[in-house]
């Protein structure tokens, strides 16, 4: 997979680059990416990207011509690039658009500064539009990082020795279970006896009664849409009745 990043401030990203997983997959060849300084496609020895808005207002606005400038200046992939805006207006990336994304040979990733860039690279050049959440961040950068972690680590290979992809929290829709290591008992705190009895049939129910428990608990706007079996929904009964009971205080 191919992965351009335009922005004023390249330097943010190197030491996300360099670390464990991404670093390898960029060893081993399975992600190429670049990083494509706005501020050298601007014009004038001060090599200004932004300017005053249109109509008045407080703060500035990144000029349309540098990031066009900074766009055409890469390769495209044949019909398989895709150019997304990170911006606190775009659609909620989430698993689902990593997977989306994860399939494409190339994609090109514009981080915006400032009070917000020129409408015309909206409506000029850009596909897709992704907020990371509901918080405001300084820029882009942040999220471009996000985004090219959740990607780049669904591409084949690059998991490499760890587990699949499909054990992880949100693939199957569940939250985990918890998880322990040596020692067994660490400032007083007990592992549970189950992990210890060598029954992995025993230790099976038992985490994925966690996971649903946990998700129950946290997050049930996930049980919804999870992939869940008649046994997931016998204990998640169970583990209804019991928070019932324990809410009336019997
Ligand atoms: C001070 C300007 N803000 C008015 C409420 C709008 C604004 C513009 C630009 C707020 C934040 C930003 C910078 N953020 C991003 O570029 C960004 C972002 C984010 O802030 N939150 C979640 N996802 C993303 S993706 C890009």
């Amino acid at each position: 997979m191919r992965l351009d990043i335009l922005t004023l401030f390249p330097d943010l990203f190197a030491s996300f680059l360099e670390e464990s997983i991404l670093g390898r997959a960029i060893k081993k060849g399975l992600v190429d990416i670049r990083l494509i300084s706005i501020r050298e496609f601007a014009k004038g020895p001060h090599k200004v990207t932004d300017d005053r808005p249109f109509g008045g207002g407080d703060g500035m606005v990144m000029k349309a011509g540098p990031i066009y400038r900074a766009l055409e200046s890469v390769e495209r992939e044949r019909d398989q690039t895709l150019v997304i805006l990170l911006t606190p207006q775009g659609r909620g990336f989430d698993q689902p658009t990593a997977w989306e994304l994860s399939k494409r040979e190339h994609l090109i990733l514009i981080c915006g500064r400032y009070e917000g860039i020129d409408e015309r690279v909206r409506t000029g050049c850009v596909d897709m539009e992704l907020s990371i959440g509901d918080y405001v961040l300084s820029g882009g950068e942040l999220a471009a990082m996000v985004v090219a972690d959740a990607v780049t680590r669904l591409v084949p290979g690059v998991l490499g020795g760890e587990r699949s992809n499909l054990e992880d929290s949100f693939e199957d829709g569940l939250l985990e279970y918890p998880h322990y290591t040596r020692p067994r008992v660490f400032r007083d705190q007990e592992v549970p006896g189950i992990l210890l009895s060598g029954d992995h049939e025993k230790i099976r129910v038992w985490r994925r009664t966690e996971s649903l428990r946990r998700t129950l608990e946290r997050r049930p706007d996930l049980l919804r849409r999870a992939k869940l079996s008649e046994e997931d929904k016998r204990i998640l009964e169970r583990l209804e009745q019991e928070s019932a009971k324990s809410e009336t205080g019997s």
